[in-house]
């Protein structure tokens, strides 16, 4: 009988199992010396919140009834979820070294059909909402109180489809759908700020009917709050957690690039990129 992975860490583990994270993405993207790693850094802590935290599941059995569901919109940032499941144990630890090659359980972009515990195939984006709340609506019918989440890009603000998906969750008071937002205030050549998503998001998609909150995603105190809160709302709304974050956060010279969508390093600064992150690990 497997048992349900319920684990509730103070966050000194938390704040371990988010360097872990970090260190698993940053091996990834040596073995390629190039990857979306700036979003791994970015998306670590709001990722050990929901696998350390916040979601039930089973390692050993991903597609158990029961689990929580994490929909990755954002298939670019797959490295980031690899790393969050080989954590979770999931997916197995010496699969790294196989990254982005041919015939890897873990390509570049996600692809559910190859890799335990990715729900969702999401490189054309705008998609992940529509189909959590597709997911969230058969849930409920099935009396399955498993709880959808959805980790979607500032980015995909500025898609359409991710409007109509907003509507339609409200509609149809999708109490168990919890929508994360990594603003990192980046979108591939540019700043969403500077794009589409201006103003204040959380106002945004308060005034389409869902409970709103906006956060320091890269605060591992505000995250736990945050995820609690959204978990533990009475109205029968959907939710969502802005999150915004830095990317390549806790790398500074990565951080003060410019440019950080797809990061190229050479191999001595991968070394050095380690160097920096395993001085930093937490008691
Ligand atoms: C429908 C669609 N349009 C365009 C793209 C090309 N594209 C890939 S990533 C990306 C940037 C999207 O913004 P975001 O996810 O916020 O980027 P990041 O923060 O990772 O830089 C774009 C435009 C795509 N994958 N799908
Ligand atoms: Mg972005």
């Amino acid at each position: 009988m497997t048992q349900a992975t319920n684990t509730r860490l103070s966050n000194t583990s938390l704040a371990r199992r988010a360097w872990a994270i970090r260190r698993h993405a940053l091996l990834m993207a040596q073995v390629q010396g190039q990857g979306y790693i700036g979003q791994a850094l970015g998306a670590a802590d709001l990722l050990a919140t929901s696998y350390f935290h916040a979601m039930t599941y089973r390692a050993d059995d991903p597609e158990w009834e029961g689990r929580d569901r994490f929909y990755l919109s954002i298939g670019h940032y797959a490295i980031a979820l690899y790393a969050a499941l080989i954590e979770a144990g999931i997916l197995p630890e010496d699969e790294i070294e196989t990254y982005g090659m041919d015939e890897s359980r873990m390509p570049m972009s996600g692809m559910a059909a190859y890799t335990p515990g990715m729900e969702i195939t999401g490189g054309s984006l705008g998609h992940g909402l529509g189909i959590a709340v597709g997911a969230a609506m058969g849930l409920k019918r099935k009396a399955n109180p498993a709880f959808v989440y959805n980790l979607l890009s500032d980015g995909e603000l500025g898609e359409g489809s991710t409007w109509e998906a907003v509507m339609s969750a409200a509609q149809h008071g999708l109490d168990n759908l919890i929508a994360i937002v990594d603003f990192n205030d980046q979108q591939a050549d540019g700043k969403t700020t500077q794009a589409l998503a201006r103003g204040s998001q959380s106002a945004q998609w308060q005034a389409f009917g869902w409970f709103a909150q906006e956060i320091d995603g890269n605060d591992l105190d505000a995250l736990v709050s945050a995820f609690d809160v959204a978990r533990n709302h009475r109205a029968p709304c959907p939710r969502v957690i802005i999150c915004n974050t830095t990317m390549c956060k806790g790398i500074p010279f990565l951080e003060e690039r410019e440019i950080t969508h797809f990061v190229r390093v050479e191999a001595d600064e991968w070394t050095k990129a380690l160097a920096i992150h395993d001085a930093n690990k937490p008691e």
